[in-house]
C-alpha cells in the first residue's frame, strides 16, 4: 500500500466550493421555505423553483453516527421576500451538546442565534469571520447583502439536526430592512 494517500475532498479557500467523489449537495428553494418567512402571501407569489441556498456538504460518518468532523459549504443567495431578507431554515442540534463552527468566505449577513431558554442574539458575518455555535443553541443565517453569503460550517458528524422547534415557532427575532437597512427585530 503506498505511504501517501492523496485527499478526496478539496475546498476551493477562495471560493468554498467543495470538489470530490463524496461531496453531496441539495438546494433549497423559495417553494421549501414555507412557513419561514413573516409574508407568505409575498413568498407565494414568487416563482418556487427559483434557489435560496445552496449547501455542498462532506459527511466521513452518516449523519447521527460518532467518529467524525463533517464540513458543508452553504451559499445563500442575495434576495429578499417582502422586507425580510434571504435566510436558511436554521435549527437545533439533537445532540443539544454539539457545538459547530461557522467561517464566512464570502459576503454579508447575520448569524442569528437561540439558546434554549429562547434568549437570541445575532453575530455579524463578513469575509474572515469565525462564529462559535455553542451547544444547544438554535442557528440561522440571514444574507443582508447583494452578494451570495458563503460559510463554511463544522459539526461533529453524531450531532443530528432537529428543524421542528425552529418550523414551529421561529427564533423570536428577524433580519428586515427598515429605512432602507438591515435590522433586527422582535417578530
Ligand atoms: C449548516 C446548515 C446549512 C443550511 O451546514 O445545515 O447552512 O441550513 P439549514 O440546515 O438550517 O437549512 C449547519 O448548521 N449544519 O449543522
Ligand atoms: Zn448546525
Amino acid at each position: 500500500m503506498s505511504l501517501v494517500v492523496e485527499p478526496k475532498v478539496y475546498v476551493d479557500v477562495l471560493t468554498g466550493e467543495l470538489t470530490g467523489g463524496r461531496v453531496t449537495e441539495s438546494t433549497r428553494t423559495i417553494g421549501g421555505l414555507q412557513g419561514y418567512f413573516l409574508d407568505e402571501t409575498v413568498r407565494m407569489a414568487m416563482d418556487q423553483s427559483s434557489p435560496a441556498y445552496r449547501v455542498q456538504a462532506f459527511e466521513p460518518e452518516k449523519e447521527g453516527t460518532p467518529g467524525a468532523i463533517c464540513l458543508a459549504t452553504t451559499t445563500l443567495y442575495a434576495g429578499m421576500v417582502g422586507d425580510e431578507y434571504f435566510l436558511t431554515r436554521g435549527h437545533f442540534h439533537v445532540n443539544e451538546d454539539r457545538p459547530e463552527l461557522e467561517v464566512t468566505v464570502n459576503g454579508t449577513g447575520f448569524l442569528v442565534l437561540m439558546d434554549a431558554t429562547g434568549k437570541t442574539w445575532t453575530e455579524s458575518m463578513s469575509a474572515g469571520s469565525v462564529h462559535h455555535v455553542p451547544p444547544a443553541t438554535a442557528h440561522r443565517v440571514a444574507n443582508i447583502g447583494v452578494e451570495p453569503l458563503v460559510f463554511i460550517s463544522y459539526w461533529p458528524s453524531e450531532t443530528g439536526h432537529d428543524y421542528a422547534p425552529i418550523a414551529e415557532r421561529g427564533f423570536g427575532i428577524r433580519v428586515r430592512q427598515v429605512d432602507g437597512k438591515p435590522t433586527v427585530v422582535r417578530s
